[in-house]
Order: structure tokens, then C-alpha cells, then sequence
């Protein structure tokens, strides 16, 4: 049961709200100011670490194709450029030509972030996706 409550007005592409309305009915979903409520919740605890303090902690997500050659150098130059964060990486060959990789990063918040920006400008990279928390906050709880 929710709390107070707030009622709001947004506008939303079509498009997506169809994707919405195609999900909640695959997942039987009736509720849609819990459906929202929920993606809203998500998302803010997705990005909240990018407000907070002192070190973080979490991975990195790439899909790309490794017949890219120029965006594959890319990609390990930064790398090579942030060995004082990046901790380890894994790498699944998914088919013959898709590679997926994981990479742990643990450190200064701005330090972290400048990583994940010059991972999200190169270009040609399938999926990337960035998942991090904070380590005070990780910490105290
Ligand atoms: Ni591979």
C-alpha cells in the first residue's frame, strides 16, 4: 500500500508507453501508477550514485561485436587508462562474432564517472550498460 500520494501529469512518447502496456499485460500487471511507481523507484536508485561521495563500487556491462577492430582498440586503450580503478573483467564469447563483458570498477566517484563517460562515447559498442553504488552507503547499512 502506498503512502501519501501525488497525482501527476507526464507526457510520454508513444512508443514507449505501448512497450509499457505490452509488458504489464506479459507480466499481468494491472496496476500502472504501481508499474510507474516501481520503474521511477529504479531508475532513481540507478543514478543516485552519480550524486554521491567518496568511493563506488560496481560494473560496467558491454556488448559489442570484436570484428570492430578500431572500436575494440578503443575500448582497451581506456582500459589500459583507468587500470588504477578497474579491478577485473570478465569476457564470454556469446556467438562467433558477439562478445559480452563484465568489468568491476571500484573508486572516486569522479574518477568512476569520467570512465563511464569515455566508455559511453565509443562508438559502435551494442549494449553498455553502467550499475554502481555507493561504498559509503554500502558501508553504514
Ligand atoms: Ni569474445
Amino acid at each position: 500500500m502506498m503512502g501519501n500520494v501525488i497525482k501527476t501529469s507526464v507526457s510520454i512518447p508513444t512508443t514507449i508507453y505501448n512497450e509499457m502496456v505490452s509488458l504489464m499485460t506479459e507480466l499481468s500487471v494491472n496496476n500502472k501508477s504501481k508499474f510507474i511507481t516501481d520503474a521511477i523507484s529504479n531508475y532513481i536508485s540507478q543514478m543516485k550514485w552519480r550524486t554521491s561521495k567518496g568511493k563506488v563500487v560496481g560494473v560496467l556491462m558491454l556488448a559489442y561485436y570484436h570484428e570492430k577492430t578500431m572500436m575494440l582498440k578503443k575500448l582497451m586503450d581506456i582500459q589500459h587508462d583507468f587500470i588504477d580503478i578497474i579491478k577485473s573483467s570478465i569476457h564470454f564469447h556469446l556467438t562467433k562474432e558477439l562478445c559480452f563483458e563484465v568489468i568491476g570498477v571500484v573508486g572516486e566517484i569522479n574518477r568512476v564517472k569520467k570512465l563511464v563517460s569515455e566508455m559511453s562515447k565509443v562508438k559502435g559498442v551494442y549494449k553498455f550498460q553502467a550499475a554502481f553504488i555507493s561504498l559509503n552507503k554500502l558501508m553504514e547499512s
